[in-house]
């Protein structure tokens, strides 16, 4: 296909543009560098030993047949980190969470004791031999049902608490949207759940905890999307002095929010580093990662939509019952514990709009965020395109039509939506048209039209077996989404009260190559191109001659790390500015240079020269030596190029997209096949075409997964029901059509380079298109919605009139 082909290597941008990736010459290799690769002399293994039962009373726990185990060093309780006050720990959203249970347990999978041993096969063997008497407690898994007056209390440990409520949060105006729902002619509601699902990252997390006793230091890697802000949460938690604490990440094998919270594994590998001195090793299983660290979604949701009768949407509202799991661990800035699904307006015109949302523990594994979801902006637009269409349906409009209808115009931005929010730039229309262009959105709809009538004819049958009933069921679905990165202005975003800045430190060799030290940290997104492209275009260094260093605390600048597609609209953002720090520190030393006065020298890319004497200039390397070497200065102009920022971004970045997804149903077996998928994305200013390209292929990817594939449920005790690959399915190839991808570029107004994030754009886009597609295909069976993940068995069933496949 054109659009992913390369620039020959003589034409390899020396700035934004096609390149290939510089860090996957090491990856194709097989000589990255992931957490499980480091070996460090006289290292042990630690491993956890998880609760069976989803609520119990722990009773006692005998250790003593595991410490007589002959290659077993230690045994940690939850009692034993207790006497250190370490049993419990903060978590990123203003709860605190178990590191080692010590009443009861609160989830299937939950940590009760750490192994350390010689080796890992061991410590695993250890486990078995360690004795727990539980208690079974009544189980809580059915959110709906938490804050019920005989609901088993999950929290018990905090004093008085008689409820499983962890906060109420409105946004919006109630009153308003009363007055428009009164007098609209239209109203539409639908409930719908955004289900559970997991990021399964393809490396689990882990550690290697090495504390040196004579130094008092810790060296900490860490498969970690925030490196600086763990480095500090175990200042503080363990009380260890940050400056003698090293958090590393090194290669990333996926993140995708799986890694930005801290588990209690790093801590215990920690502790048992500190209590046996030598350097100790934590890696979780794929089971352990899949049922026990931070789920995403879980957000039941009504949705209400106010219109008039030719389709002009006049209010949104939401009730919506979050469920948290066990713990709040869910990772956000402070201020909004539901996240950004502020956004839940979507991108509309629209005169009022209110949600309410309530979160509860269930006796589940933590959760909330992660997953590719800017902060629950994928629950947001999931809600919002569901309601579109639910709207469309009851008034008979296409819709396409109905969103072209009701989409923001270019002239209203920047547009302050009815939460708040201010979308800093978009040209929505275009995208959308653009995407229906691509798709060929009216052939299809004809295609369409005669298969219903050809279906209509032969009669539908009861789609049971027998199959051709009519033929495939084909289904058209459309999604506009507005996404919210880049958090964030400091003065409203903070995760555990550290604000959500980020640094950059540039260094210029003698010989003009560069070193770039942020504080992001790519898990696969391909920082170490893009962020070498940022200076390159600054600066006119080619993005090979500047090496790109992060994840390592003694090595980079403070920031909040890799989440909420945050690194490019700020760390990239603080990379501009501290490379055009550098240009201002390269005017000065180039007029002394030549001799000139610093106004009268123009930049162009690489190079300052005398204005209206081409000739006279020097390059940026050129410029680098000189400021190293012996050019003599002006008065108090320090030699070298040097130069650092810190960078609080003035809004968040508001990307958008239109996706259109075609998918044919099996009448007889309820089997969705993804036919085709368009994808119209708008990021500002591209950076690099083929990482971008590569983010909304691997998010789409992530979609078509979610929307119809990954189920994780729990039997009534609480059994995660989804702890392999066998049960959680993830997307592959086979599963997937081939991408169609087209872009508009609607740069941001405060972004340096006019950049948006795109990391997680087309996760949060794509699964209501699938599912709007699939409802479509429905639509001869008066289907209005189904909930995802639309496996056979519940394509099925809808087609039967029911909501949930026969058990
Ligand atoms: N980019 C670009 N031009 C733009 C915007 C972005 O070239 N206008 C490039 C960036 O420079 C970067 C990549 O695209 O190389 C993604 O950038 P950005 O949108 O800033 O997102 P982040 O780098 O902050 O990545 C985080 C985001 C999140 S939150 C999840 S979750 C997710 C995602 O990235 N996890 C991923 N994509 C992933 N991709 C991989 N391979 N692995 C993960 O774990
Ligand atoms: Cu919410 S998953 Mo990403 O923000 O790391």
């Amino acid at each position: 296909m054109a659009s992913t082909e390369l620039p020959p290597q003589e034409e390899r941008p020396i700035g934004f543009g096609r390149m290939l990736r510089k860090e996957d010459p090491r990856f194709i290799r097989g000589r990255g560098r992931y957490v499980d690769d480091i070996q460090l002399p006289g290292m042990l293994h630690g491993a956890i030993l998880r609760s069976p039962l989803a609520h119990a009373r722990i009773a006692s726990i005998d250790t003593a047949a595991a410490m007589a185990h002959p290659k077993v060093h230690a045994v940690i309780t939850g009692k034993d980190l207790e006497a250190q006050g370490l049993a419990w720990m903060p978590t990123l959203s203003a709860d605190v969470c178990a590191v080692l249970a010590t009443d009861k347990v609160r989830f299937q999978g939950q940590e009760v004791a750490f192994v350390v041993a010689d080796d890992r096969y061991s410590a695993r063997d250890a486990l078995e031999l360690i004795d727990v008497e539980y208690e079974p407690l009544p189980v809580l898994v059915d959110a709906k049902k938490a804050l019920d007056p005989d609901a088993p209390i999950i929290r018990d440990e905090i004093e008085g608490r008689t409820d499983n409520h962890i906060f109420d949060w409105e946004s919006g105006d109630a009153a308003a949207c009363d007055e428009v729902f009164a007098r609209a002619d239209v109203v539409v509601a639908q409930d719908m759940l955004y289900p559970r699902v997991h990021p399964a990252p393809m490396e689990t997390c882990g550690c290697v905890a090495d504390y040196d006793r004579v130094e008092g230091r810790l060296t900490l890697w860490e498969t970690s999307q925030a490196p600086h802000a763990h480095r500090t949460l175990f200042a503080l938690v363990a009380g260890l002095p940050e400056e003698r604490i090293r958090v590393v990440s090194p290669d990333i094998g996926g993140g995708f929010g799986n890694k930005v919270g801290i588990y209690p594994g790093y801590v215990c590998a920690t502790v048992a580093s500190i209590v046996t001195g030598k350097p100790v090793k934590w890696m979780e299983d794929r089971t352990e990662n899949l049922v026990s660290t931070s789920f995403a979604r879980d957000y039941h949701m009504r949705g209400e939509i106010a219109a008039t009768k030719d389709g002009k949407i006049l209010g949104i509202r939401t009730r919506v019952l979050a469920d948290h799991g066990a713990f709040n661990t869910t990772a956000q800035p402070t201020k909004y514990p539901a996240g950004f699904f502020h956004i839940f307006t979507g991108s509309y015109d629209i005169e009022a709009a209110h949600c309410k949302v309530t979160g509860v523990y269930t006796n589940k594994a933590g959760g909330g965020v992660a997953y590719a979801c800017s902060f629950r902006v994928t629950e947001a637009v999931y809600l919002v395109e569901r309601m579109v269409d639910v709207l469309a349906a009851e008034l008979g409009m296409d819709p396409a039509e109905l969103r072209m209808k009701n989409l923001l115009k270019p002239e209203q931005f920047p547009y302050e939506n009815k939460t708040g929010w201010v979308y800093d730039s978009g040209d929505y229309p275009t995208a959308l048209r653009m995407a229906l262009d691509m798709v060929g959105y009216d052939e299809l709809r004809r295609e369409q039209a005669e298969k219903r009538r050809a279906h209509a004819e032969r009669g539908s049958g009861d789609g049971a077996a027998g199959g051709g009933a009519g033929g495939e069921l084909m289904g058209i679905g459309v999604a506009f989404f507005t996404e919210t990165v880049g958090a964030g202005p400091r003065k409203h975003m903070d995760i555990v009260g550290l604000g959500m800045s980020d640094g950059a430190e540039l260094r210029i060799h003698p010989t003009g190559k560069a070193q770039l030290g942020i504080s992001c940290q790519t898990q696969g997104q391909g920082h170490e191109t893009t962020f070498a492209q940022i200076v390159a275009e600054e600066l006119g260094i080619p993005p090979e001659d500047v090496e790109v260093v992060h994840g390592d605390t003694d090595r980079t600048p403070f920031g909040l790390g890799t989440y909420g597609s945050r690194s490019t609209p700020v760390s990239g953002a603080a990379t501009a500015v501290v490379a055009r720090k550098v240009r201002e520190r390269a005017r000065i030393v180039a007029a002394a240079m030549l001799e000139a006065s610093a106004d009268d020298l123009e930049w162009e890319k690489g190079r300052f020269f005398v204005k209206g004497d081409p000739s006279r200039g020097a390059t940026i390397q050129e410029i680098a030596m000189g400021a190293h070497g012996t050019v003599e200065l002006p008065e108090g102009i320090e030699p070298g190029l040097d130069a650092e920022t810190v960078y609080d971004p003035p809004n968040l970045t508001f990307p958008f997209g239109a996706y259109v997804c075609v998918v044919d149903v099996d009448p007889g077996t309820g089997v969705v096949k993804v036919r085709r998928f368009v994808a119209v994305d708008d990021c500002g200013t591209r950076i690099n075409p083929m990482i971008i390209e590569g983010q909304i292929h691997g998010g789409l990817t992530d979609g078509v997964g979610m929307a119809l594939m990954q189920l994780i449920s729990f039997d009534e005790e609480g059994n995660c029901l989804g702890g392999s690959f066998m049960d959680y399915l993830v997307p592959t190839a086979l599963e997937v059509p081939e991408w169609e991808t087209g872009h508009t570029v609607t740069p941001s107004p405060h972004h340096p380079i006019g950049a948006k994030g795109i990391g997680e754009s087309a996760t949060v886009g794509s699964p209501p298109a699938v599912v709007n597609a699939v409802i479509d295909a429905l639509e001869p069976y008066g289907v209005r919605h189904a909930d995802m993940p639309l496996t056979p068995a519940r394509v099925w069933a809808a087609m039967q009139g029911r909501a949930e496949p026969p058990a």
